[in-house]
């Protein structure tokens, strides 16, 4: 049986890409809805063609995913990069609660600024707040080009998901680096041209990489699973030196007497802005915690 990669989704009509850029028209069988399974952009599949003609064909089988996420759905990303500009204004909060979402999957993160022609100073409050936080940041303009041609080695062989606010650019950064191998002779798929707001998951291929555009979001969940908010803290990297070692324990790192990451927030070794939002999120999950069974 034929084994292809979710590229598009709409309507419950998917296409499916092969290793040689054969592409598919499928549907998923119905064992999929009673097993409450709904296949996702970068979903590794196993498949039976269309009979030729306009006949679709059948997805068989989904593979087992390496990771998955709900919004935006979207399956075996190994990179998230969160994209962010100066325009539309940059919301922290969402930057964080995304970088949660990407350390509960287990996968690794990039803060991607662009529209750097705009100038401003947001590349360095990005990387003074960050700077903690495990994750890697760049500096790119998709309008003059500036910086793209590093973004490949950043991701080497990786399937990447371009994720963030509406309007940052997401959709301009891939076909910019899309670009760059049409530059090189080769044609690939492009983004259809114009100022659209992105409406469908879509996956691009660009040699060993796997770029996915999504449509922007102005809110988001980090999980639709109530959690524990004491677990909260384990996904701040930048908390990690001093757990284990406050006076209380387990301590939230909240108002605690003794915290030693509050501490480290007093003399600067943690930014003191991404501290306070992870107090109001944790405010947010306590409330959330307490009304669980409701
Ligand atoms: N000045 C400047 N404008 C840019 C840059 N990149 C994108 N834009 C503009 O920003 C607007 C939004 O770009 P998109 O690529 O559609 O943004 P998006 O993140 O895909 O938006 P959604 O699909 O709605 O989530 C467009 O008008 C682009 O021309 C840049 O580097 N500099
Ligand atoms: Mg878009
Ligand atoms: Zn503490």
């Amino acid at each position: 049986m034929p084994e292809g990669i979710l590229i598009r989704g709409r309507g419950g009509i998917y296409t499916a890409r092969q290793q040689d850029g054969a592409e598919f028209i499928l549907r998923a069988k119905k064992k999929f809805r009673h097993q409450h399974l709904v296949p996702m952009v970068g979903d590794h599949i196993l498949f039976t063609p269309g009979r030729g003609g306009d006949e679709h064909g059948w997805i068989d089988e989904i593979l087992p995913r390496l990771s998955s996420f709900i919004r935006p759905p979207v399956a075996n990303v190994t990179a998230m990069a969160i994209v962010v500009a100066p325009q539309p204004e940059p919301d922290f909060s969402l930057i964080d609660k995304m970088l949660i979402a990407v350390r509960k999957a287990g996968i690794r993160a990039i803060i991607i600024l662009n529209k750097a022609d705009l100038g401003g100073s947001l590349y360095e409050e990005l990387k003074a707040q960050y700077s903690g936080a495990d994750v890697r940041t760049a500096a790119v303009s998709a309008k003059t080009k500036a910086g793209i041609s590093e973004l490949p080695a950043l991701f080497q062989g990786e399937t990447v998901c371009f994720c963030g606010q509406s309007g940052v650019g997401k959709s301009t950064i891939i076909n910019a680096l899309l670009d760059i191998e049409t530059e090189t002779g080769e044609i690939s798929a492009k983004i259809a041209r114009g100022k659209n707001t992105t409406r469908h998951v879509e996956l691009f291929f660009l040699k060993d990489l796997c770029l996915m555009d999504t449509p922007g979001f102005s809110l988001f969940t980090i999980s639709d699973e109530k959690e524990d908010p004491v677990l909260l803290k384990s996904y701040y990297p930048e908390y990690m030196p001093y757990e284990g070692k406050c006076r209380f324990d387990p301590c939230y790192h909240y108002k605690e007497p003794g915290c030693l990451v509050r501490q480290a927030v007093q003399e600067q070794r943690i930014h003191h802005l991404r501290h306070e939002r992870y107090c109001e999120l944790l405010q947010e999950q306590q409330e959330a915690w307490r009304n669980r069974y409701d």
